[in-house]
């Protein structure tokens, strides 16, 4: 085991640092995943998300609770693709960090969209990877919405949970197209407020048109009061046991990574361009852009090819 990562799981400053530097990117970021790399793997990997106030924080907690009766170690990523401060305490996370003060055993970390150099996705990842080296037995990445962030850091877990609500009107709009694709276990939390059971009618409705093997199963949970987290807990475990039966586990990885590699590829590659652009050379060729003498696909094209 390398030095790092045995400090990753004794020291609770070099985990914080050590996240921040993989949040920066660059070489020190590069130096850390190097290092860590072989030493992850082992984490369990959830991911939640779903709308504004939908209880996402209190069932997560509830999952904390849980799993810390199992003995396990717990860390969470709370990501808020709206916010701009990243570091240990935003989001009303400062609360749950409160909660939870004292045990070493339960990790929280919130992250934000600005100030991440290589984008919020990359840096989930990223710190997902570095929670998984340091040993920590369940990695849970909690998230606001459901917009593209969502669905590319949802990529990272190995079993999404999206949660849905009744009350937020008409149930047909409300739940975005296509957002029940990423689910493989729904939540309908707020299981104590009138509508619940209508949701659940609705989206049993919606999942019968899933062309998907894997049905995902539908949960009721009164969050606020610790109901339907065993049966919650119970569907998680299902699901992975399906992923690892199905062979499944490790085309998720394999497509999870084919396309985090590709993302990673265009920010490196835009990241030189720009500064190719920012030379005598790159003037001149937006000079031949603007006079016409030269058109946009060639130039693209001679760029990358200059790169390689
Ligand atoms: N009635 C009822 N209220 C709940 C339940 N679960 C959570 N709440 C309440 O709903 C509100 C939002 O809960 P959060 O856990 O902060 O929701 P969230 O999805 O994390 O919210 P954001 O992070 O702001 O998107 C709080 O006031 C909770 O107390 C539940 O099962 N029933
Ligand atoms: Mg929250």
């Amino acid at each position: 085991m390398s030095e790092l990562v045995e400090r990753l799981r004794h020291e609770r400053l070099t985990l914080t640092r050590t996240i921040s530097m993989v949040e920066n990117g660059g070489a020190g970021a590069a130096n850390v995943l190097r290092e860590i790399t072989p030493a992850t793997g082992h984490a369990r990997v959830l991911g939640i998300t779903g709308p504004p106030g939908a209880g996402k924080s209190t069932l997560v907690n509830q999952l904390i609770h849980f799993y810390r009766g199992q003995g396990k170690q717990v860390a969470i990523v709370a990501v808020d693709p709206s916010s701009s401060i990243s570091g240990g305490a935003v989001l009303g996370d400062r609360i749950r960090m409160q909660e939870f003060y004292g045990d070493s055993g339960v990790f929280i970390r919130s992250m934000a969209s600005r100030g991440q150099v290589g984008g919020l996705s990359a840096a989930t990842n990223d710190a997902v990877r570095v929670l998984d080296a340091a040993g920590f037995d369940v990695v849970i990445i909690e998230t606001v919405g459901a917009g593209q962030d969502e669905v590319s850091i949802a990529r990272a877990a190995q079993t999404t949970i999206l949660v849905e609500v009744p009350g937020l009107g008409d149930d047909v709009q409300s739940i975005k197209a296509g957002i029940l694709e990423i689910a493989d276990v729904l939540v309908v939390n707020k299981g104590d407020v009138p509508g619940a059971d209508k949701l659940i009618t609705y989206l049993k409705t919606m999942l019968t048109y899933s062309h998907y093997d894997w049905k995902p199963p539908i949960v009721k949970t009164v969050a606020v009061e610790g109901k339907g987290i065993d049966e919650l807990a119970a569907q998680i475990d299902k699901h992975f046991a399906y992923l690892e039966q199905s062979g499944k586990l490790t085309d998720r990885t394999r497509a999870a990574l084919h396309d985090e590699l590709i993302e990673r590829v265009k920010l490196e590659l835009a990241a030189r361009i720009a500064a190719q652009l920012n030379t005598a050379a790159g003037a001149a060729m937006l000079d031949e852009l603007v006079s016409r003498e030269l058109d946009v696909a060639t130039a693209a094209r001679r760029l990358v090819e200059g790169l390689c």
